[in-house]
């Protein structure tokens, strides 16, 4: 008798807890991201659920699901503008279609260097990027560096576009990407993150494209052993809240949200560095070929239609030209 009082007690507490989550632990957001938990996106926004306990005491954190718990990057985008998803760490590319601003950091080489892209992004035309989510359902809270994208494949070395003539290369689910591959005589296959390893070591595909840490990370070194740094891409990460979670908070939430994300990004860039000559070391230890000098030109050249297709619209052509601007 004793026994069933004390069960049907803590019975009831669970279901109180459940029910009202303010008698437990506050508010929790819950937050995607494809990469596994040691990947420096899931390291980041660690660190801004951490800032964001310390600074309410508890009452604000978030819990992450790391290595595509809660499904593969495109079907999270949808679930976190749909509100099931409260935040999520993405990149660019799953978004161009979605919000035609994101595809211009993601042109191909568009930006110099890192510090180009750094100043871009962390300035006005970042701003802009981030703001013109709000009306598809997403409020852009803060970019992550994501270095460059270059090609790997498990055929021959790359060196020109000319090498790359009827490769299947795995790209994002991006037309932008797919018009880039097409542009430079590569035969796209859009596919999700996850498949792509089991792809290239059947075959399916030839080759993908991606920087060092994810190129080590998924272990698609091991399948894909030549590496052509050919660096045509910067898309960067963006973290994004959902506008339906958003909404349910007061300014002063919002506020706290939005300081914690920007004071993730340093940390992110520290952690991405480190991560970066780690990723770097494991595959020279492998033995993979690494192509470092490469002519980017005949690249550079076959970008034409994809600029023209993308960058449609005079506010889009304008974005191209001050990006380009940017010192
Ligand atoms: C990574 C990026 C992921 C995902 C992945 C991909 O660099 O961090 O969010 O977009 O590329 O190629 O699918």
């Amino acid at each position: 008798m004793k026994r069933k009082t004390t069960g049907s007690i803590v019975a009831g507490l669970l279901f109180l807890m459940i029910a009202f989550p303010v008698f437990g632990t506050g508010k929790v957001f819950r937050s995607a991201d494809t990469h596994a938990e040691d990947y420096p996106t899931v390291q980041a926004v660690m660190h801004m659920s951490d800032l964001l306990e310390q600074w309410t005491d508890g009452q604000m954190s978030i819990k992450i699901y790391p290595g595509r718990q809660l499904g593969e990057e495109k079907a999270t985008i949808e679930q976190t503008i749909a509100g099931a998803i409260d935040l999520n760490r993405v990149n660019l590319a799953p978004l161009n279609s979605i919000i035609p601003e994101t595809a211009i950091p993601a042109l191909p080489y568009i930006f110099r260097s890192t510090e180009h892209m750094h100043k871009v992004m962390d300035g006005e035309i970042g701003r802009e990027i981030l703001d013109a989510m709000i009306p598809h359902g997403l409020v852009g809270l803060a970019f992550y560096d994501s270095g460059a994208r270059s090609f790997y494949n498990s055929k021959r070395p790359i060196m020109s576009p000319a090498d790359m003539e009827g490769m299947k290369i795995r790209v994002q689910n991006s037309d932008l990407f797919v018009a880039t591959m097409e542009a430079l005589g590569a035969n796209a296959t859009p596919m999700e993150f996850g498949q792509v390893y089991e792809a290239l070591k059947t075959g399916v595909i030839d080759g993908a494209e991606n920087n060092w840490p994810s190129y080590e990370s998924t272990r698609h070194f091991e399948v894909a052993t030549h590496y052509s740094l050919d660096q045509h891409s910067m898309s960067p990460e963006v973290l994004v809240m959902s506008k339906k979670s958003w909404d349910k908070l007061s300014a002063e939430e919002q506020e706290m949200i939005r300081k914690a994300a920007v004071e993730s990004v340093q940390v992110m860039r520290d952690l991405w560095n480190e991560r970066v000559e780690k990723s770097k070391k494991i595959v020279m230890e492998n033995g993979n070929e690494v192509i470092e000098e490469i002519d980017k030109q005949p690249f550079i050249d076959a970008m034409g239609p994809v600029y023209e297709r993308f960058a449609n619209t005079p506010e889009l052509k304008d974005m191209v030209k001050r990006i380009q601007a940017v010192e």
